[in-house]
This record gives C-alpha cells, structure tokens and sequence, in this order.
C-alpha cells in the first residue's frame, strides 16, 4: 500500500480554503474533501504499517497545538499549496513521529520536510500574476484549527488523480 500520515483541518475549514482560490484554466485545484498536510510520507509499506504506527504514537506524548496555515507558494513541480505559519511544534511532531517509526523499523524514505496543504496542480508554472492573485485572495484570511489527531492514509494512484482512503486515525493527548 501506498501509505501517508496526513493532518486534515476542519471540514468547514477545508471549505474555506478552497473557496478562497482563484480559478485559472490550467489549473486543477483539489476538492475541498481531499485538502490535507502530509506529515509523513511512507510510501509503499505492508499492512502491518497500521500496528507500527499504533505503537509509534503510543510513544509520543503530544498535547493538541493551534496551527496556523498562511503563505501561497509553487513547487516547481507545479503543485501550488498554502504553507504553515511558525511551523516549529509541527515539525517537532513530525521529526519525534519519524524517529518512533524508525524504532518500530518502519523503513522510509527520509526527505526534508516542508509542511504544506496542496491547493491545486498545473502542467505549467503559474506566473507572479496569478501567484499574486492567489496571495491577495488569502492574504486576509485567517485559517486556523487545533491540531487534534492524525491519520493513516492510503493513496491510491489512478490516470484522473489520487484517491485517498482513511486507514486509522490517532489522538494527541
Ligand atoms: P503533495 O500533495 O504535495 O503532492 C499523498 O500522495 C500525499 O503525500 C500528498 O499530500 C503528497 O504531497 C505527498 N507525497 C507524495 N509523494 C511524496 C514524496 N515523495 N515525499 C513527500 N510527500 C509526498
């Protein structure tokens, strides 16, 4: 399985989020219900991934924390996506939940971590225009929530995009 542990915001969040962007015509934005973080790439991983990350996060002990989404950017790879405000216990989350996997001798592939929520994709760069035109339809905005779980998701490659599937879900406590 095709696996990730994804952050989702809030349902009537992600509706906002979306709500907020800008169409243009090469640009295919993600629906409201698949807007999410990853905090954790795992990529192809057994079905025992679900026991290994049970184990994990009984590890850690995590209290909820405030995360602040802000800040419109593109991936050369043409992803453009909302970035995180102070992400410092994010990525403290993410680094203590990567360790703990690797005690339970999860194997993945370790990559530098720059958390974002992916907004939409384009086959071509979007110009600082229409970058500019994304950060003013957000620039107002506040999109911010509690960070009170976490998920295991299956990510399903398919030629019309990912689908994603819930596997488990954690509290922070
Ligand atoms: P993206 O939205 O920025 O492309 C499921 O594919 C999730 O894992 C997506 O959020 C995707 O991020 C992310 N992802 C896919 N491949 C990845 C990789 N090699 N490293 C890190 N994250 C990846």
């Amino acid at each position: 399985m095709r696996t990730f542990i994804s952050i989702d915001p809030p349902a009537a969040l992600r509706q906002s989020i979306r709500n907020c962007c800008p169409q243009f015509k090469s640009l295919r934005l993600m629906p409201a219900e698949q807007l999410h973080l990853t905090l954790l790439f795992l990529g192809e991983q057994p079905h025992t991934i679900r026991d290994s990350v049970s184990r994990a996060f009984a590890q850690l002990s995590q209290e909820p924390f405030r995360v602040q989404l802000r800040g419109i950017g593109q991936f050369s790879s043409g992803v453009i996506w909302l970035g995180v405000d102070s992400p410092q216990p994010l990525l403290q989350l993410q680094q203590r939940l990567s360790y703990a996997l690797q005690q339970q001798g999860v194997l993945f592939e370790q990559r530098n971590f720059h958390p974002h929520l992916t907004l939409g994709r384009t086959r071509r760069p979007l110009t600082q225009t229409q970058i500019g035109h994304f950060s003013e339809a957000f620039c107002d905005k506040e999109f911010s929530f509690t960070l009170s779980s976490v998920l295991l998701k299956q990510s399903k490659l398919y030629s019309t995009g990912a689908v994603h599937t819930t596997l488990d879900e954690w509290s922070l406590a």
